[in-house]
């Protein structure tokens, strides 16, 4: 089954792996070789016949097992029980079993040589992005290291601050997020930011580093000449890391202007003992436990915090709002640009509320049950206008679902999660599109929430600064997450930490609020990192969402800067919608964007964000001209702060302001753990 949105993955147990490597067939190696000009492993059948039958098979067994698991995953996200867990976990079991069967099955043939190019794509998609080549004892050692990393960070729990007796250390991942959001004291935010990276990295960091060593392992057999090398290999292009590294260099001015901006009001909150005037950013004063996005900091560096505000949750309550009625205005909004409407199956089955009765799993998702009939969004709507947008983005995984409904079930979603990486790119590009066309000026004027002046300079700087926060201050953390991924599995484990912290400076300018050693893994901190789940797809989706809007509202004929479009109503747009959803995963992604771009490019290019805040880089600029530094300059302080070979005396005796006074605060916690 096919689930988007910010749901949990279900990992399978260990006990349950030891069962599907018991019935894992061993006819594995048969007939397989590497082919190092194709790269993957490959046997030797190029009989079409052949490779259809297994293919029609594939096909139908595939969707019918989709709906079982997705059945069962369904029932336990919206009432966990242990019964209901037994039987999402026994489908599991038998997906997984039909997994390893299915790549058994697929390196039989000899893709390369089959003639029809669909049945190629096809097999290639069957062989590619998994560790089935792995003798059993090691897939099965990697997947219990995957599964433990994810056990550690699920269930880290770290202590309140000003809780020196070390009681009470019950706070989770939630209550955390919370606080690096809302506390205002930067003891308070090291301390949290200080506990939840000291309790998840150092203690997986050699299961990690024995992921590595049999990842790297997997992608040599498979022709690779590490994992990272195989990672990248899903984009099918090999001009790939060119083209994200320009996008990424185009968009690094309009970063930085940002970044300036915001350290100096954060230097008028927090004063020069913890931001320094021309620096790097301490991680921990930024909103967000991993530095990802600012926008929990907005009211603190928002520009023209008087100007009218585009939340519109107390306007919605006051007319009465309900789930139903968000449900229903999504809808409403995807049939005006000619798009279908939600099945009967949908309204049926979907949960849009909070249930009353029984224990839920709230995160926002879409599923597709994979039999064509049954589409469903689990959402604990609340009538919010953050809710709002949400429905609409899961409304549009839902339409996605609905348009390449008709594609065999490999175009639909790949059976392996390597090759879902683009699919989940143009799904959350297209879901984020049409929430920059309803988290508008325009649009929410038009339908009756926004009741100001839509055109006025500074309601719309505010407005774009707000989304800022968001998408600009989180395109270098996409960008760097895998970076530094392909470097550990390219360069080996010896310093990893200072790897990541150097990354981490070099793009987010960013650096720890405390001190760093090799002991730590702090990218560990991530949860990407121990699920072993790729994260340049997200840079990719980022792009994409610009690229895609921008597209929809040529479509729709907008004219005027590309923030104030809204493509509500336009059929043209819809068309274009239609058109991409429809091919699914059938064809390569650059003839996706060269349908959307109407012929004129094929990359994925950064150039319609930077149009999109373009009023606001001019901004900003203005803002920041009397500015020393626009960007950041670092110095032997901040790279103390993360090479493990620099003693912590040293660096006490070097380091000032800020991370003086952090350091010396939690020295005796350092010292003393
Ligand atoms: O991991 C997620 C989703 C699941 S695909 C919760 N996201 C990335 C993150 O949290 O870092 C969504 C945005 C980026
Ligand atoms: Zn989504």
């Amino acid at each position: 089954m096919v689930k988007l949105g910010t749901g949990e993955d279900y990992a399978l147990s260990k006990t349950l792996l030891v069962i599907v490597l018991y019935f894992w067939d061993t006819r594995r190696y048969v007939g397989a070789e590497v082919v190092a000009d194709e790269r993957l492993v490959q046997g030797t059948n190029v009989n079409l016949g052949d490779a259809l039958q297994f293919l029609r098979e594939f096909d139908v067994e595939a969707s019918r097992i989709c709906f079982s698991v997705g059945t069962t995953q369904w029932s336990y996200a919206t009432n966990i029980t242990d019964f209901n867990r037994r039987r999402m976990v026994e489908e599991q079991t038998l997906k997984a079993k039909f997994d390893k069967l299915t790549w058994n099955r697929a390196i039989t043939f000899d893709w390369t040589r089959i003639p029809d190019p669909m049945v190629r794509r096809h097999l290639k998609f069957l062989v590619t992005g998994n560790r089935g080549s792995l003798p059993d004892e090691k897939y099965n050692e990697i997947y219990h290291l995957i599964s433990e990393m994810k056990d550690i960070y699920t269930h880290t729990k770290v202590c309140p601050y000003e809780n020196f007796e070390n009681i009470n250390c019950e706070l989770e991942l939630e209550d955390i997020s919370k606080i690096m959001e809302e506390s205002r004291n930067p003891l308070e935010l090291a301390h949290i930011w200080k506990e939840w990276h000291d309790k998840t990295g150092p203690p997986m960091k050699n299961k990690f580093m024995r992921y590595v060593e049999i990842a790297n392992q997997a992608s040599k057999i498979n022709g690779f000449q590490d994992a990272g090398e195989e990672m990248r290999y899903i984009y099918e292009d090999p001009n790939f890391e060119n083209e994200i590294s320009e996008s990424f260099r185009r968009l690094q001015p309009l970063y930085k202007e940002l970044f300036t901006y915001v350290r100096r009001r954060l230097l008028n909150q927090y004063g020069s003992s913890v931001i320094r005037p021309d620096g790097p950013l301490p991680a921990h004063v930024l909103g967000n436990l991993w530095a990802q996005e600012w926008s929990k900091i907005g009211d603190i560096v928002t520009p023209y915090p008087s100007a009218a505000k585009m939340d519109v949750t107390d306007e919605m309550r006051r007319q009465g709002f309900t789930p139903l009625r968000m449900f229903q205005m999504s809808e409403e909004f995807f049939t005006s640009l000619g798009l279908k409407s939600m099945p009967h199956e949908f309204w049926r089955h979907s949960m849009i509320e909070r249930p009353v009765d029984r224990k839920v799993q709230c995160t926002a998702s879409a599923w597709d049950f994979c039999n064509r009939l049954d589409y469903r969004i689990k959402q604990c709507t609340e009538v919010k206008l953050s809710d709002l947008i949400t429905t609409h983005h899961e409304m549009a995984h839902i339409q996605y679902y609905l348009y390449y409904a008709g594609q065999p079930f490999l175009y639909r979603d790949g059976a392996n999660p390597g090759n879902y990486i683009l699919m989940t790119s143009f799904h959350e590009g297209i879901a984020n599109a049409i929430s920059l066309s309803v988290y508008n000026p325009t649009h929410l004027h038009l339908v009756g929430l926004f009741n100001n002046d839509t055109s006025n300079y500074e309601t719309n700087i505010r407005f774009l600064f707000e989304l800022a926060l968001k998408k600009v201050a989180y395109a270098p953390f996409a960008y760097l997450v895998d970076l530094w991924r392909y470097e550990i599995f390219r360069n080996g484990v010896s310093n990893m930490n200072s790897d990541w912290w150097q990354l981490r400076i070099k793009f987010q300018g960013i650096v720890p609020p405390v001190l760093r050693s090799e002991q730590h893994l702090d990218a560990a901190a991530k949860r990407h990192i121990p699920a072993d789940i790729p994260y340049m797809k997200y840079y990719v989706a980022l792009l994409l969402e610009f690229q895609i809007f921008e597209a929809l509202c040529n479509a729709a004929g907008h004219t005027g800067p590309l923030h104030n479009c809204d493509i509500y109503r336009s059929r043209e747009a819809g068309r274009i919608l239609s058109d991409i959803m429809n091919i699914g995963k059938s064809k390569h992604w650059k003839d996706v964007v060269k349908l959307l771009t109407k012929g004129k490019s094929d990359r994925i290019s950064a150039d319609s964000m930077i149009k999109y805040f373009q009023p606001l880089f001019n901004w900003l600029k203005v803002q920041n001209k009397n500015e020393n530094i626009v960007g950041w300059m670092t110095n032997q302080e901040d790279a103390a702060l993360f090479q493990h070979l620099v003693s912590a005396e040293n660096n006490l005796k070097h380091s000032s302001s800020i991370i003086r006074s952090v350091i010396i605060t939690l020295l005796p916690i350092l010292i003393l753990k």
